[in-house]
């Protein structure tokens, strides 16, 4: 099996006000991650990477640049799943030639899909895409609940490695660690690291990484050397900024902060629909740069 383990940050991309790729931000963004953050691995293609709202050649683009840009220093994991089974194998075969460790699929939203048509889903990417696949599963975005027994038959498919847990639900969290401990399990809300560390979840991916990257493995090592009160503060101190992330517009405002870090190659806008930063999200980016980060 793969060891794909610590902290893997869901990359961020940067646009300009045609909606196309800013690839020198773009490649600032990972060179931060890797140089600065010092993190395990990227995820690709996330929600945090605006991935639904953009065409499938330029989620090839994305792949290729974070593929040149990190070469094999890191791991890279390529999120290849939506609603469309054909595109995701497609970027699947496409990702996996490019060299990436892992894939990784979204549970298809939108239509309310039942468990069978979720499994089957999964089963078409895995038969068509040789390479290894961690589940990604966000209830709250996709309306796709799945218990330990779903979990199970989809964990039981040749190629399935682990899963992106980002759900609230600590006791599903330790009946799937605790039946599955050759499954890699990933804390999904930054948010909860700590709580999903003591779980002994095998890393975490997500969006603040990357700009915390550096408190989110104090973390993760503090729970490791049994230090809970050291860990405490590291998630208090990470939750005082996600706070204010949050309540400032979640992706525009780590764009921005990654600009105040020195990412400052070109428009770091939004891909429409989503909203691009107001002057007023700026002046509290600058804030919070100043006092929380
Ligand atoms: O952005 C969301 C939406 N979740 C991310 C992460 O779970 C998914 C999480 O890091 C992700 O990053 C991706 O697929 O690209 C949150 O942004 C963070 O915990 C703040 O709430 O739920």
């Amino acid at each position: 099996g793969k060891n794909i383990k610590g902290i893997i940050s869901a990359l961020l991309v940067p646009f300009d006000e045609e909606g196309r790729v800013n690839e020198a931000g773009l490649r600032q963004i990972i060179r931060h991650n890797i140089d600065e953050m010092k993190v395990d691995g990227l995820y690709v293609g996330g929600s945090t990477g605006e991935n639904f709202l953009i065409e499938t050649d330029v989620k090839k683009q994305i792949f290729d640049i974070a593929k040149d840009e990190s070469k094999d220093d890191i791991h890279l994991i390529a999120q290849v799943g939506g609603m469309n089974v054909y595109e995701a194998i497609e970027l699947g075969q496409y990702a996996t030639e490019l060299g990436y460790d892992a894939i990784s699929a979204v549970t298809p939203f939108y239509y309310k899909f039942s468990f069978a048509e979720v499994k089957e889903y999964y089963q078409d990417i895995v038969n068509a895409v040789d390479n290894d696949l961690i589940i990604y599963s966000i209830p709250v975005l996709t309306g796709i609940e799945m218990g330990l027994k779903e979990f199970e038959e989809l964990f039981a498919l040749d190629n399935i490695i682990g899963v992106k847990f980002t759900a609230a639900d600590f006791y599903l969290l330790e009946r799937l660690r605790h039946s599955f401990p050759d499954v890699l399990i990933y804390s999904g809300f930054d948010e909860m690291l700590f709580p999903a560390a003591i779980y002994e979840v095998d890393g975490a991916i997500g969006s603040t990484y990357n700009v915390n990257g550096i408190r989110a493995r104090g973390i993760l090592e503090a729970v490791k050397d049994n230090d809970l009160a050291k860990a405490r503060q590291l998630q208090k101190e990470s939750n005082d900024l996600i706070e204010a992330i949050l309540a400032n517009g979640l992706y525009p405002t780590l764009k921005r902060l990654l600009q105040l870090e020195g990412c400052d190659e070109g428009p770091f806008l939004s891909r429409k629909p989503m909203a691009s930063i107001t002057d007023e999200q700026l002046e509290e980016a600058k804030r919070i740069h100043e006092e929380l980060l």
